[in-house]
């Protein structure tokens, strides 16, 4: 131990007791203040060591200095330094649940990254511990009690250590792909980099991000807007009359049907009907039902999904535009447009912690006024999954929040209970799987049908509330739940019942083709609109881009003025060329995969040559551009630039998503009579006893793990 003690006054000694007390405190911030979502012994693996490349890296800065005058205080500023930026996300954190962007520090974001508290607020007693390392260091050295070593080190020492921790930050970051794939390109999640690499990783890695963005950002001008302008009022649909304004006042709830394809309606496995209720309200007069309607995500994913329905702008081409732009993003999106044009309340409810797909700063930059997610509810124990709250509880929980919303609102719900790898615990389900050898295809119906019972739990409470007849419910699945890579699998099932997703006969198992996979792409978008008659299957082919002009028409709001770049489905002049986030498409006769063309009619690979070859190299123009365009009015954020006639810009600093309930009551007794929340018109008494459901974790007592489930994110959201 003398030994060992011995070594501090020397140079390596001393680089190797900071470094060593740095690694304690990050460690400490793991532990005691970030919620990390370690799942497995691998992630707990790469988490211990994640702080000590970069660790190394910087402290070892100091290693090339001869000079002891300079050595001392230069490592010591190095260990300050990045103490400093490890307090400032621990207190950040514990404010947002999230980490600081550079963006944040540097204070330039609009969005409200202040801490709404004083920061001495946030602190806690063990902060302390932070600090006090350095401070019992500095006064050991002012006593002499750690001498300095005036030996100056050889260069190649200093080199050897940069190029250890290089290394180091090289095998670290092999472990985190293997553990999460696709990391640092999708970037689901800022928890997931700390994670995996750490803070000082983190905020470089953000920082590279906020400089490429910004970089192209400010080089954008006016200018630039016009060719998108002009693309966009060229590509415009004009409202149908016969059905522009049918759900004008009506309240809007959207229903994200997590991971859910539109190969469910009407399945049978095992002699069971997967979705008999939502089979009911696709099949209702009352329901305009598209049964060629596809998701157009790219990695963003649900985030995507999200994008495309509230903005009517497509993800970006890699990772995630809710993470990577989303934060000082300018949007003209759906909650905002409502509110302005017809005085809608805004509020999503969702299972998963806020941070998640950055989902906290977007909405807020989208105007959404409120956000209820896991913190809102009790996620302990078995009533969460992967993502968060199982759906038969964020349907039910939500209701005491639901019903004080100001009508008309904009209501939308994320599912989460359907999503990869589609595990239920099995008192909450007891459906009977197929058997195709892969046990996440055999699962996936088992979530659907649970995803079905969830919202007919929800419907029937909004038929005895009264909601029912005064709302449209806007149903869609956000993207495929089964990848490509099993759909060979999951064609087993379709033997089952032929009538089902006709691959024309021919054996899903031997020659399945990319032709088949796109097929599989389709998603349900169902409008429901209670009191209509005329609904119905509708044929035309469509996409997720699709949806915001078509729901704006129904409620009375003309898209003309806002860019976006779908149209309007009920629209004689709607755009059937669907666009797929990489540049393939499908019309109603043909589907592009790669440039390969296939005839829908036959499934099968044809030539183009003449007319049909021109018509298919403008429909591939005509997909380019419309994502293109897109792409430049989002990387670009040109929409800083332009606002629409009567439009206000969003103020983000307005929307905390904190304390929602008392935001809410506060409102409802300041308007008294005049309030229009469901809780007031039924003389001021609770709705919440009408909601019923079968979900066992809502029956029997609190749960006995009370320990608070946080989203797993690792739960491989690629099957
Ligand atoms: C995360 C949930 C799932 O909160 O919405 O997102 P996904 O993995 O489908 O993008
Ligand atoms: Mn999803």
């Amino acid at each position: 131990m003398k030994q060992v003690i011995a070594k501090v006054h020397t140079r390596m000694g001393f680089f190797f007791l900071l470094v060593f007390l740095f690694w304690l405190k990050t460690l400490l911030a793991y532990f005691a203040d970030f919620s990390l979502g370690v799942s497995s012994i691998f992630q707990w693996f790469i988490m211990l060591i994640n702080p000590l490349a970069t660790t190394f890296l910087l402290f070892g800065l100091a290693l090339y200095v001869k000079k002891a005058k300079i050595f001392y205080p230069l490592i010591l500023l190095i260990d300050i330094g990045n103490t400093l930026l490890l307090y400032l996300n621990v207190i950040y954190y514990r404010e947002f649940s999230d980490f600081m962007t550079i963006n944040t520090m540097l204070g330039y974001s609009k969005v409200d990254q202040g801490l709404s508290g004083s920061s001495l607020a946030l602190t806690q007693p063990h902060d302390l511990l932070f600090w006090l390392d350095i401070v019992i260091v500095l006064v050991l050295m002012l006593m002499r009690k750690i001498k300095l070593d005036q030996d100056y080190l050889p260069k190649r020492l200093g080199f050897q250590v940069t190029s250890l921790s290089v290394l180091l930050f090289g095998f670290n970051l092999m472990f985190a792909e293997m553990s999460r794939p696709q990391l640092i390109t999708r970037t689901f999640d800022r928890t997931y980099i700390v994670k995996y690499l750490g803070i000082d990783a983190f905020t470089v890695y953000d920082g590279a991000k906020t400089e490429q963005t910004s970089k192209m950002r400010s080089s954008a001008t006016k200018s630039e807007l016009k060719s998108v302008e002009k693309y966009v009022h060229g590509h415009y649909a004009k409202p149908n009359k016969k059905y522009y304004g049918i759900a004008k006042g009506k309240n809007v709830i959207v229903i994200h049907l997590e991971s859910f394809q539109q190969f469910l309606i009407d399945d049978k496995v095992e002699g069971q009907t997967v979705t008999p209720f939502l089979n009911k309200i696709y099949h209702s007069n009352s329901t305009y039902s598209f049964s060629n309607f596809f998701h157009q995500v790219g990695q963003g994913k649900t985030s995507d999904a999200e994008n495309m329905l509230e903005t009517g702008t497509f993800g970006l081409p890699q990772g995630s535009l809710f993470a990577q732009l989303g934060t000082d993003q300018t949007f003209q999106a759906a909650p905002a447009i409502l509110k302005q044009e017809q005085g809608y309340t805004s509020a999503v409810f969702h299972g998963n912690v806020a941070s998640f797909w950055n989902r906290n700063n977007v909405y807020k930059n989208m105007g959404y006024q409120y956000f209820f997610s896991a913190s809102y509810y009790d996620t302990s124990g078995d009533k969460s999954t992967g993502y968060g709250l199982k759906d038969k509880l964020l349907f039910k929980d939500s209701i005491q929040y639901l019903q004080h919303l100001q009508q008309p609102f904009y209501a939308k719900y994320i599912t989460v209970s359907n999503h990869f790898p589609f595990d239920l615990d099995k008192e909450d389900s007891d459906f009977k799987v197929p058997d195709t050898g892969n046990s996440s295809v055999n699962n996936y119906f088992k979530t659907a049908n649970y995803l079905d019972q969830s919202v007919e739990e929800l419907f029937k409470f909004l038929k005895k509330s009264g909601l029912y007849d005064n709302s449209v419910i806007v149903l869609y699945g956000d993207h495929y739940g089964i990848s490509n890579s099993a759909n060979k699998d999951l064609a087993k099932t379709f033997s089952q019942d032929p009538n089902h997703f006709s691959a024309f006969g021919k054996d899903p198992v031997d020659n399945w083709t990319d032709w088949d996979d796109t097929q599989l792409q389709r998603v349900p978008f169902m409008i429901h609109v209670p009191g209509v008659k005329n609904g119905g299957i509708q044929k035309q082919y469509g996409g997720e881009i699709d949806v915001l002009p078509t729901l704006l028409h129904l409620l009375g709001v003309n898209s003309k003025k806002y860019m976006q770049f779908g149209t309007d489905l009920f629209s004689s002049q709607h755009d059937q060329v669907v666009a797929f986030r990489n540049q393939d498409f499908i019309t109603p006769n043909y589907t592009s995969i790669s440039g390969t063309i296939y005839n829908n009619a036959t499934g099968q690979i044809v030539t183009p040559t003449g007319s049909f070859k021109k018509q298919m190299e403008k429909d591939q123009k005509k997909v380019n551009k419309q994502l293109s365009m897109s792409d430049s009015l989002n990387e670009k954020n040109l929409l800083r630039f332009y606002t629409p006639k009567g439009f206000k810009p969003v103020n983000s600093k307005v929307y905390n998503y904190a304390d929602g309930l008392n935001k809410e009551l506060t409102i409802q007794k300041k308007l008294g009579l005049k309030s229009t929340s469901m809780y007031s018109k039924n003389r001021d008494r609770s709705l919440e006893s009408l909601y019923k459901t079968d979900a066992p974790e809502a029956t029997h007592s609190k749960s006995s793990n009370n320990r608070i489930q946080i989203t797993n994110p690792d739960a491989n959201t690629d099957n």
